[in-house]
This record gives structure tokens, C-alpha cells and sequence, in this order.
């Protein structure tokens, strides 16, 4: 079999770049290693950026997006028992972020693909990549214990954090990480969201909790746990009583419960693999960096990502010139550390670490005293969090 463009992993990168080449008429096949059913279940992103919107649009896939979505004009800094709204469009010059859940972008991109009859190859076996450092890449993978072989011209590493791809190239490359001291209990439930029209962070001495949603009647929760904390000491009682004791009394109050349709714990790690570029082989999404999910860009770089990578692959077909290529691991990794920088700080705003005690907690409620009192500071949360331009900082 052979193609132009081979995709490892068929998350929301591999699925978006897919579906992009697939509208520049460039061919390409997406080998995913479970079911379609399981990359479904991953309870995952859930604030998208503009540029994520954007690319859905472009990708043909905006639809529901813009029927089901819920714009958020601001967010909710909580701290002391106050609640504090920062107007993120006011101090943007009108842009927003919209509430739409991972899940259902994976699920149109999926639909998408299907409807157009492009080749998926699911619970593939024993995934390889060969060749991509020379002028002839391929992927070999098992379906069913028959070793099959695609030839193509680059292939497209979106196989996320545990992936083969990065794993094939470990030895060329340089890893930075910092890994967090607690992660992140998260559950979804089928109630109301306290909070419809903005996303809610609150620091608080027991710890951070976050109030999200995936419509008007699914809600998403997150409560900071101790790093080693195991799901089962979770029931949704304690899980509810901890997010109601890190709120302002009165959304403490106003919280509807109800039983837990997932729960989960994630850890939090700051991880960017460099370079993103091998030759053939260019890594995106998860499978190059990895943020703390505080500032919601996990999902969101992984959009850029396919963007400028899509974008490199169309001028290589179209235009014959490989500067998009060539460019692409600068010009991602560039954007990759901006949203490093700014999910390493407010995960470091936000989370009670238990190294720096008590004169921690107070630094940091007078550094949120002084965000919520400063503009320039306000802008500086504002317009990072609904999303650097694609060409920030290029002269
Ligand atoms: P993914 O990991 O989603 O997809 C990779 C795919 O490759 C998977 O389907 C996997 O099965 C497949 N694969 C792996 N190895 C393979 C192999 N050897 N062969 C073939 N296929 C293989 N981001 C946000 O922006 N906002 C958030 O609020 C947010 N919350 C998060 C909460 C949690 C608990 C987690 C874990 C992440 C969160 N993220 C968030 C980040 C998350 O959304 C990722 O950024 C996003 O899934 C990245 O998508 P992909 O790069 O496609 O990687
Ligand atoms: C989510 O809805 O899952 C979510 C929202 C905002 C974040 C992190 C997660 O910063």
C-alpha cells in the first residue's frame, strides 16, 4: 500500500491533519493502534481556542461546534472565599474561547473521515516507522497477525505522549520536563455547570479546584489531589464536599451534584521533546510536548501544530517548496513554549504545593490581588489564555 502523508494515531491531531490534507487533495492514511470506540471514551479537553474553532471550519467539521459550543466572554478567579470575573474579551479586543469537550471534536472529525471514505487503520499492532531519515518512509503494523506494509513520501508522528514515534527517535533528541507534586482528580457529571458562561479557577489552602463544563447539562470538575492518590479514594461524596470547600460560598452553595459518569485522576507534567522535525518524520500534538491542563492549551497546540505542519505539507504538493517544512519544528516549537511558559505559571498561580507551606499561599494570593487590581497583568492573563496569534512575536 502507499501513500502521500502516513499518520500515526487517530486522537484529534491525527484526525484534524487527516481530515486538512485531505481538503488540499493530498493522500492520507491514519494508523491508530485502538479502537474507535476507546479514543472515543478518553475524557479529555474541553475550552477550545479560536484557532482551534478556525481549523475546525477549515477542516469541514464546524458544524455542531458552532450550533453546541458555548462562547465564554471571561473566566472566574476564586481566592480568599472571592470571586473575581477577569473580562477576557474586554481586555482582548473581543475574543473569546468556546466550551466544546475533546470528545465531540474527535467524534466530528471521526464522522468526517468515515463519510469520506478515507482509509482508518484501527487496533493496528506492533506500529513501526522506517526509512524517514532517507527518501523512502514507511510504517509496518499487524492487523490480525498480518504484518502490513505502507510506503509513503513523510510521515506524521500525532501518536501522543506514550506514543512510538518519539520513542524511535529518543536518541535525537532533547527533553525538557517538569513534573508537578499532585494531579488533578476530574469528574464529569450529568448536572447544570455552576458556571455556563465562564470557566472557573479558585485557589484555595486545601488546594485548587476548577469548574468547567461540556454543555448547558454536562459538567466537568477538577479537584487537585495528592500525586499518588488512586481514583477509589474518591467517591463522588468526598470528591463533591472538596470542590464545594475550594469554591466562594455562595457557587459552594449554588454547585448541583449528581453521580459521576467518569472520574479519573491525571498527573501534571511540563514536557516538550525537541526537535519536531527527523527528516521524513515530524512529531505533533501530545507526542512532542505536554502542558499541565490548567491553562487549557493541550488541545489547542496540538491544533497550531497541525496547522503550521498542514500547511508545510500543502506548499511541499502544491507549491514545491519545502520552507514550511523546513520551518516547521522552529516555528512550533516557538508557539510550544509560550503555552509552556504560560501553563507552567498559572499552574504555579493556582495549586497548593506542599513544599512552600504557608508563606506559598500567601505569595500567591497577593499575586492574584494584584492580577485582579491590574490590567496590564489582566491582559497579559487574558491574552494568553484565548490564544497567542499564530505569527505572534515574527518580525
Ligand atoms: P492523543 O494522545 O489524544 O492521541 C494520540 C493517539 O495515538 C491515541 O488515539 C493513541 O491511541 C494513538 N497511539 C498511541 N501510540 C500509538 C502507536 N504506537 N501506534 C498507533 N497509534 C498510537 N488539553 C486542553 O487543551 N484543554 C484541556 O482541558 C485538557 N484537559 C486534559 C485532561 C486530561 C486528563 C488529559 C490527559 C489531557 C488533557 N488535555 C487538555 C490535553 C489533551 O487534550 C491533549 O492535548 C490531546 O489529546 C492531544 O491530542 P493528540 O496529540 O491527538 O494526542
Ligand atoms: C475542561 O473543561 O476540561 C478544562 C477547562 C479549562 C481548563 C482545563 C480543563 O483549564
Amino acid at each position: 500500500m502507499r501513500t502521500q502523508v502516513a499518520i500515526i494515531g487517530a486522537g484529534p491531531s491525527g484526525l484534524l491533519l487527516g481530515q486538512l490534507l485531505h481538503k488540499a487533495g493530498i493522500d492520507n492514511v491514519i494508523i491508530e493502534r485502538q479502537s474507535p470506540d476507546y479514543v472515543l471514551g478518553r475524557i479529555r479537553a474541553g475550552i477550545l481556542e479560536q484557532i482551534m474553532v478556525d481549523l475546525l471550519h477549515e477542516a469541514g467539521v464546524g458544524e455542531r461546534v458552532a450550533k453546541e459550543g458555548t462562547v465564554h466572554h471571561s473566566i472566574e478567579l476564586v481566592y480568599k472565599n472571592t470571586r473575581h470575573p477577569i473580562d477576557v474579551t474586554g481586555l482582548t479586543n473581543g475574543k473569546v474561547v468556546t466550551a466544546y469537550g475533546q470528545t465531540e471534536i474527535t467524534r466530528d472529525l471521526m464522522d468526517a473521515r468515515q463519510a469520506a471514505g478515507l482509509p482508518t487503520v484501527y487496533e493496528a499492532a506492533n506500529v513501526s516507522i522506517h526509512g524517514f531519515d532517507g527518501a523512502k518512509p514507511s510504517v509496518r503494523y499487524e492487523i490480525d497477525g498480518q504484518t502490513h506494509e505502507l510506503a509513503c513520501d513523510f510521515i506524521a508522528g500525532c501518536d501522543g505522549f506514550h506514543g512510538v514515534c518519539r520513542a524511535t527517535v529518543q536518541d535525537s533528541i532533547t527533553e525538557y520536563e517538569k513534573v508537578y507534586p499532585f494531579g488533578w482528580v476530574g469528574l464529569l457529571a450529568d448536572v447544570p455547570p455552576v458556571s455556563p458562561h465562564a470557566v472557573v479557577y479558585a485557589n484555595s489552602e486545601r488546594g485548587f479546584g476548577l469548574c468547567s463544563m461540556r454543555s448547558l447539562t454536562r459538567s466537568r470538575y477538577y479537584v487537585q489531589c495528592p500525586i499518588d492518590d488512586k481514583v477509589e479514594q474518591w467517591s463522588d461524596d468526598r470528591f463533591w464536599d472538596e470542590l464545594r470547600r475550594r469554591l466562594d460560598p455562595a457557587m459552594a452553595e449554588a454547585i448541583v451534584t449528581g453521580p459521576s459518569i467518569e472520574k479519573s485522576i491525571a498527573p501534571l507534567r511540563s514536557f516538550v521533546a525537541e526537535p519536531m522535525r527527523f527528516g521524513r518524520l515530524f512529531l505533533a500534538g501530545d507526542a512532542a510536548h505536554i502542558v499541565p491542563p490548567t491553562g487549557a492549551k493541550g488541545l489547542n497546540l496540538a491544533a497550531s501544530d497541525v496547522k503550521y505542519l498542514s500547511t508545510a505539507f500543502i506548499e511541499h504538493y502544491a507549491e514545491k517548496s519545502d520552507a514550511g517544512i523546513d520551518h516547521y519544528s522552529q516555528r512550533a516549537l516557538a508557539r510550544v513554549w509560550r503555552a509552556e511558559r504560560f501553563s507552567w505559571w498559572l499552574t504555579s498561580l493556582m495549586h497548593r504545593f506542599p513544599d512552600t507551606g504557608g508563606f506559598g499561599q500567601k505569595v500567591q494570593e497577593a499575586e492574584l490581588e494584584y492580577l485582579v487590581n491590574s490590567e496590564a497583568m489582566s491582559r497579559s492573563l487574558a491574552e494568553n489564555y484565548v490564544g497567542l496569534p499564530l505569527d505572534f512575536g515574527q518580525r
